[in-house]
């Protein structure tokens, strides 16, 4: 096992990590930078390295920073968390090139679940269910314009080496998927440089249904069972549950199966997440892309399976096998996360930073929060907005919203706003109580009722 590790993020991500190396006897090492001097991860490590100012890019996304920073604390292995350089393949390589371990997955497994189009290649030869579309990326207008008309309107342009949403292009018409080409191949050049884009139907009524899988260097894969992460705005998620609360036990083994055979043929290690969209009304799913860093939402797995993701991930990083057999992953209950942002949806999502004057967590009979945040805590505004996480777990859907309800009531942060409104009052929609919603309800309700 390692004897010390690098922990390159911040927020409540560096605490989750830190905590769970401490209890497997591993000393921790946080980085941070000059915004985040008074940080809760800068005094829950057993050291801290100062590695620049407050701009990401001047630290928490400066590779050479966090390699020196990792030489001079002279660390086994660095831990990304999630955002940041989570899914750069080319700081994976850096790593190891400096005998760092990267807790994640091979580079190459990096590389090729990365490139959209090689993942999704790789799933049709597996059987895993994709949306009819092009055979790999564009070369050609009219090619695609046949092949579109061919699949029948609307279709998604989607850049090979985008993901979460970014260089997307929806077309209703021939001129619209011209222009969205050229559109999306641009935007895809400027941010990720490559132009590469390839297009598949828009399925138009969908919920978001993920899989978390992990696995270890010795060709053990599991999977965890799936979240539904349905409840987001703008490709932010807002809440999450887990088990998925409208698919049958046949369809869970269907899906959790596909995505395991994916992440084998792709030699996959460390946690991933394999994320589909899936239609309640034909009841088909289809294959959106792979993750390969652990998420945000990971405690609503680690409650129904009583797995500590985080620990299993740094056991398989250090060469260990999974510590349990598919078999003996149950599930029991159910969980729901909200992601609390320092955000006003008064004013469109507007950030809200600044100085947090009462931070009041609630409590109580299973109910979890994952914070760094804290009564005199200042928000920074250099990073993203999520200041908590507020997780239940309870016997099934119902009781959970209730606890949830409870507990949002019960958190109180001052005077920032934030997203708690909101989410207490999701609580109490009915369609959310049914779980009758499509990755668009949540626009569509803010639309219909501003602030
Ligand atoms: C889609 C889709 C509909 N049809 N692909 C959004 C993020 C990226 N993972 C892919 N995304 C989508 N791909 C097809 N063929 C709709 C979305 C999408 C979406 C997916 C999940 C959650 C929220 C979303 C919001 C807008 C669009």
């Amino acid at each position: 096992m390692f004897s010390r590790i690098l922990i390159a993020n911040r927020g409540e991500v560096a605490l989750r990590v830190i905590r769970a190396a401490r209890e497997m006897g591993i000393e921790t090492v946080a980085v941070y930078s000059t915004a985040d001097r008074h940080s809760a991860h800068v005094r829950l490590a057993d050291q801290a390295i100062c590695i620049g100012r407050g701009p990401a890019s001047d630290s928490y996304l400066n590779i050479p920073r966090i390699i020196s920073a990792a030489e001079v604390a002279n660390v086994d292995a660095i831990h990304p968390g999630y955002g940041f350089l989570a899914e750069n393949a080319h700081f994976a390589e850096v790593c190891r090139s400096c005998n760092i371990e990267f807790i994640g997955p091979s580079v190459e497994a990096m590389n090729l679940l990365g490139d959209k189009v090689a993942c999704k290649q790789l799933a049709i030869r597996q059987k895993v269910p994709t949306a009819p579309g092009s055979k790999g990326k564009i070369t050609d207008e009219d090619d695609a314009v046949k092949l579109a008309r061919d699949i029948g309107y609307p279709v998604i342009v989607k850049a090979s080496a985008g993901g979460g949403g970014r260089g997307m292009r929806v077309a209703h018409n021939d001129i619209a998927l011209r222009s969205g080409i050229k559109q999306a191949m641009a935007e895809a050049e400027a941010a990720f440089g490559d132009a590469s884009v390839y297009i598949e139907k828009f399925i138009e009524k969908a919920r978001h249904v993920e899989v978390q899988i992990i696995g270890d260097q010795h060709g053990n894969i599991c999977h965890l069972f799936e979240r539904d992460c349905t409840m987001q705005r703008r490709h932010q998620k807002l809440i999450e549950e887990a088990p998925c609360p409208v698919i049958t036990e046949d369809e869970r083994k269907e899906l959790c199966g596909a995505a395991v055979r994916l992440a084998k043929a792709a030699g996959y290690y460390n946690a991933g997440t394999v994320e589909f969209l899936y239609d309640a009304v034909s009841r088909k799913f289809y294959l959106m892309e792979v993750n390969t860093r652990m998420q945000v939402e990971h405690p609503v797995t680690e409650m129904i399976t009583g797995i500590d993701i985080v620990q299993t991930q740094i056991r398989v990083a250090a060469g260990e096998k999974l510590p349990f057999t598919q078999r003996q992953v149950q599930r029991n209950g159910h969980a729901i996360e909200c992601r609390i942002n320092a955000e006003d949806p008064a004013r469109n999502f507007a950030p809200s930073p600044g100085k947090i004057e009462q931070f009041d967590m609630p409590g109580g009979f299973g109910v979890r929060v994952d914070t760094h945040c804290h009564s005199g805590y200042v928000v920074p505004p250099n990073y993203d907005s999520m200041i908590a996480k507020l997780i239940v777990h309870k016997p099934d859907r119902e009781q959970a919203i209730i606890a949830m309800r409870r507990a949002l009531r019960e958190f109180r942060v001052e005077p920032i706003k934030t997203t708690i409104p909101l989410q207490a009052d999701l609580m109490l929609n009915g369609n959310f109580r049914r779980s009758d919603v499509d990755i668009h309800f949540v626009e569509r309700l803010l639309e219909r009722k501003p602030g």
